[in-house]
C-alpha cells in the first residue's frame, strides 16, 4: 500500500461545510481528523501534499437559514465562514488554504469549468415542470419546499432528501407539498434547465469503479457506488432557479445558477489555484494521488458525479481513493443539528481548554470507519484516564523526570544490553512501518493503537526494569534503561505527532529535539549520549467525575427540552391566501359586554349584550366553558358586526366575538389596547 513511491504529490481534500452553522465532533471524526493525520504523515514521509478545505457558502441551505433569520445570505456565511474556521485551527486541522466559495477566483473557476462542457455539447437541456410559489414569485428548489414523504410518511420531507428515511426525493414525489417561503400549495410551472446525462457515463463509471476500485475502496463506499450504479443512473439537473450561487453563464439564463453540488466540488480546484500560481500539477498530473476525505453522505457526490465532470471537462486527473466514513452517534442517537444534539467545537474547547489533542484521540478510537460508532463521555473519560494518562504521558513523564533527577537532564550512555533490552530495541524497530502502513490504507485506529502499543512498550520496559530502585546500586544499569527509555520517546513524538500535534510538540520541546522526518522513527540511536533535555511540561491529566457529570446533565438537559417540544401541540397549519378585498368585506368593531348571561340547557353557550359604538344587541357565543358570566361582564372585545344573523337555541345572534384559540383548544379574547372606543373600525 506504500505509494510515495508510485506517485509524485498528494492532493487532498476534506469536505466543504455548510457555513450555515458551527461544526460539531461528527465532522472532526468523520472528516478533517483523518485527513489532518493522512496530511501530516505524508508531511513527515517528505511527500509534496496539499490540503484543500473552505467553507461550502452556496445552497439552499444557507438561503434558508437567512430567511429563518431575516438576515442576508451574505451575513450568514461572513459568520459561520469564520467560526468554522477558528474551530479548525484551534483543532489544529492543518489546512494548506481553507477557502471559501463565495471568492470571486471560485465565481470564476467554476463558471469556467461550466462553460468549456457547455461548449462541448456535454449537457442535456430541458424544460420541465417545476414547483413554483405564485404568491412570492419563486421556483421552489431543493429544500424551498416540503411535504410528506411518499416512502415513510414523515410530514417534514424536503423536496431533494427525506431526512427521515434517507431516501433522495424529486420535489414533485411529495405528498401535500409547501412552500417554505409562504406555506402556499405551488403550482407546477415549465422552466429550462441543463442537466448532466449521467446515464451516458454509467459504462465508464462501471469500469473506472465497479472493476477498477474494488481491492483499494473501502467497501461501505465501493458497496454505495455499486448499488447506485446498479440502480441505473438518470441526467440530473446541474442549474436551478435562484439568485444566490455562481451564475449560470450562458445567455439566457438570467436568474439562474450552478447546483450548489456542481460549484461546491470545484471549490477545491478554486483553493488550489488560490494557493499556488503552479496549481495545475496537483490536479491535472497523473502522477498526482487525489484523495477526498468525506462523510458517507457525500460518497455519490464525489464517487460519482464530480468524477464524471472532472472526466467530462476532460483535462483533470480522477480520485485515486475516496475514504468516506459512516457516521458518528452521541450517547446513542443520530447527531443533530436542529435538535442541538451535538457536542460544538467552540463549547468542547470552553470546558476543555487546551485538551484539542484528547478530543482528536478519542475520535480516532471510536472513528466510524466501517461502521457507524458512538461517542460517549464515560468513554472520553476512560481513555484519557487510562490511556492517554495511564500509559503514554506516564511513560514519558516518568522517563524524563528520571533522566534529571540521576543524569541531571542529560541522555545518559547506553552500557551493556540485556536480552530484554535487545527486544525491546527490536520491538520498537518494527512501529513506524506498522503505522505507515495502517496509515497509507486509510486505517487510522489501526495506526493509533499501534503507537499506544508502542506506548505501552515502553511502560511495561521501565515497570519491569524499575531504574529508581537500582540507582545506588548500579548506576550503569539506570543509563541503559533511561538511554532505551528516551529513544522510544523520541520515536513516540514522531510516530505519535499525526494523532497528537499538540502533545507531541510538547514532548519535542522537551527533548530538545530539531526537526525530524518518519524515517528518523526507525533510527534506535537518535537521542545520543550527553544531550541535554528541559524540563518536562504537563502533557495529560486525569478528568474528574464532575467534569463528565456536567456534559451528561447538559445532555439530558437538552433532551428534556427536545421532548418537552414534542409534546407541544403543533399549532394549525396556515390558511390559503385571501385578497384584501375578501378581509375589508368583514365589519370588525370594538366593543363591550354589558351583559352575560348562560343560555339555558346548554354547557358551551354564553347570552352576551353588546355595546358596538353603532348598537347593543344580542350575540350568543360557545365560551360557557371558559368563562364565567360574572367575570366578563364590562370585558371590551373585537366583534364581527356584519355576520348574518344566526338562531341558536331560539335566540338570535347577531354578530361573532373574535376568540383566540390556543392548539390545545383553550380560548382567549382578542382584547383591543387601551384608547380604542367602542365603534372603532378594526382593519
Ligand atoms: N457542503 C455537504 C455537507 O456539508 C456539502 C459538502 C460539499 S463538499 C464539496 O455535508
Ligand atoms: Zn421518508
Amino acid at each position: 500500500m506504500n505509494d510515495l513511491n508510485k506517485f509524485k504529490r498528494y492532493t487532498v481534500t476534506s469536505a466543504l461545510p455548510y457555513a450555515n452553522g458551527p461544526i460539531h465532533i461528527g465532522h472532526l471524526a468523520g472528516v478533517y481528523v483523518p485527513a489532518d493525520i493522512y496530511v501530516r504523515f505524508l508531511r513527515l514521509n517528505d511527500a509534496d501534499v496539499i490540503f484543500l478545505g473552505g467553507s461550502d457558502e452556496h445552497g439552499v441551505p444557507i438561503t434558508i437559514k437567512a430567511l429563518r433569520e431575516g438576515v442576508s445570505p451574505q451575513d450568514i456565511v461572513d459568520r459561520y465562514h469564520q467560526i468554522i474556521k477558528k474551530s479548525f485551527e484551534d483543532f489544529g486541522i492543518s489546512f494548506d488554504i481553507y477557502s471559501r466559495t463565495s471568492n470571486p477566483i471560485h465565481h470564476e473557476t467554476a463558471s469556467a469549468f461550466f462553460r468549456k462542457m457547455y461548449d462541448a455539447g456535454q449537457f442535456i437541456e430541458k424544460v420541465s415542470q417545476q414547483y413554483y410559489d405564485e404568491s412570492t414569485g419563486h421556483f421552489l428548489a431543493d429544500r424551498y419546499i416540503t411535504g410528506t414523504c411518499p416512502h415513510c410518511g414523515y410530514d417534514r420531507a424536503y423536496g431533494d432528501q427525506c431526512e427521515k428515511c434517507g431516501t433522495s426525493l424529486n420535489a414533485t414525489d411529495l405528498i401535500n407539498p409547501k412552500s417554505v417561503l409562504s406555506g402556499n400549495l405551488p403550482v407546477l410551472k415549465e422552466t429550462r434547465h441543463w442537466f448532466l446525462p449521467l446515464d451516458q457515463y454509467e459504462p465508464w463509471l462501471r469500469e473506472w469503479i465497479i472493476e477498477g476500485h474494488k481491492d483499494d475502496w473501502k467497501p461501505n463506499v465501493y458497496g454505495q457506488c455499486k448499488s447506485w450504479i446498479d440502480q441505473g443512473l438518470q441526467p440530473r439537473a446541474v442549474t436551478r432557479d435562484l439568485d444566490w450561487g455562481v451564475k449560470v453563464p450562458v445567455e439566457g439564463a438570467e436568474g439562474k445558477v450552478l447546483y450548489v453540488w456542481f460549484d461546491a466540488p470545484i471549490g477545491y480546484i478554486s483553493a488550489t489555484r488560490e494557493l499556488t500560481p503552479d496549481w495545475e500539477k496537483y490536479w491535472k498530473d497523473k502522477e498526482t494521488k487525489l484523495v477526498h476525505f468525506i462523510g458517507k453522505d457525500n460518497i455519490v457526490f464525489h464517487c460519482i458525479i464530480f468524477p464524471a465532470m472532472l472526466k467530462g471537462e476532460g483535462s483533470y486527473i480522477l480520485p485515486e481513493n475516496v475514504p468516506a466514513n459512516e457516521f458518528l452517534n452521541l450517547e446513542g442517537e443520530k447527531i443533530s443539528t436542529s435538535r442541538n444534539w451535538a457536542v460544538w467545537l467552540h463549547e468542547y474547547l470552553e470546558d476543555f481548554p487546551g485538551k484539542q489533542d484528547v478530543l482528536r484521540y478519542v475520535l480516532t478510537s471510536a472513528a466510524p470507519e466501517t461502521k457507524d460508532n458512538d461517542f460517549t463521555w464515560k468513554d472520553f473519560q476512560a481513555r484519557n484516564n487510562s490511556e492517554l494518562v495511564a500509559i503514554l504521558g506516564n511513560f514519558i513523564n516518568r522517563t524524563i523526570v528520571l533522566t534529571h533527577k540521576y543524569f541531571g537532564g542529560k541522555v545518559p550512555e547506553q552500557g551493556i544490553l540485556t536480552d530484554s533490552d535487545k527486544l525491546t530495541l527490536e520491538g520498537m524497530g518494527q512501529f513506524p512501518d506498522r503505522i505507515a502502513k495502517s496509515l497509507h490504507g486509510f486505517r487510522f485506529r489501526e495506526g493509533l493503537s499501534e503507537m499506544m502499543n508502542l506506548a505501552r512498550l515502553g511502560n511495561k520496559y521501565l515497570t519491569d526494569n524499575e531504574p529508581w530502585k537500582q540507582f545506588s546500586s548500579d548506576p550503569g544499569r539506570v543509563a541503559t534503561i533511561l538511554n532505551i527509555s528516551l529513544q522510544i520517546c523520541a520515536q513516540l513524538t514522531i510516530v505519535g505527532e499525526p494523532f497528537l500535534p499538540f502533545s507531541m510538540k510538547k514532548v519535542r520541546q522537551t527533548l530538545n529535539l530539531s526537526p525530524y522526518k518518519w524515517q528518523d522513527a526507525s533510527r534506535l540511536d537518535w537521542m545520543k549520549p550527553g544531550h541535554q533535555l528541559n524540563q518536562p511540561e504537563l502533557l495529560f491529566e486525569k478528568i474528574e467525575d464532575a467534569a463528565i457529570e456536567k456534559q451528561i446533565q447538559k445532555l439530558m438537559a437538552t433532551k428534556a427540552a427536545n421532548e418537552a417540544l414534542q409534546q407541544k401541540v403543533p399549532v394549525k397549519p396556515g390558511k390559503e391566501t385571501v385578497q384584501y378585498d375578501d378581509f375589508s368585506k368583514m365589519d370588525i368593531r370594538v366593543g363591550t359586554i354589558l351583559e352575560a348571561e348562560k343560555v339555558p340547557k346548554t354547557d358551551k353557550l354564553l347570552k352576551l349584550r353588546i355595546d358596538t359604538g353603532i348598537d347593543q344587541r344580542t350575540v350568543v357565543s360557545g365560551i360557557a366553558g371558559y368563562f364565567k358570566p360574572t367575570e366578563i361582564i364590562g370585558k371590551r372585545v373585537c366583534i364581527l358586526v356584519n355576520l348574518a344573523p344566526r338562531k341558536l337555541k331560539g335566540i338570535d345572534s347577531q354578530g361573532m366575538i373574535l376568540m383566540a384559540e390556543n392548539p390545545d383548544g383553550t380560548l382567549n379574547f382578542v382584547t383591543p389596547d387601551e384608547g380604542s372606543v367602542n365603534g372603532a373600525d378594526i382593519k
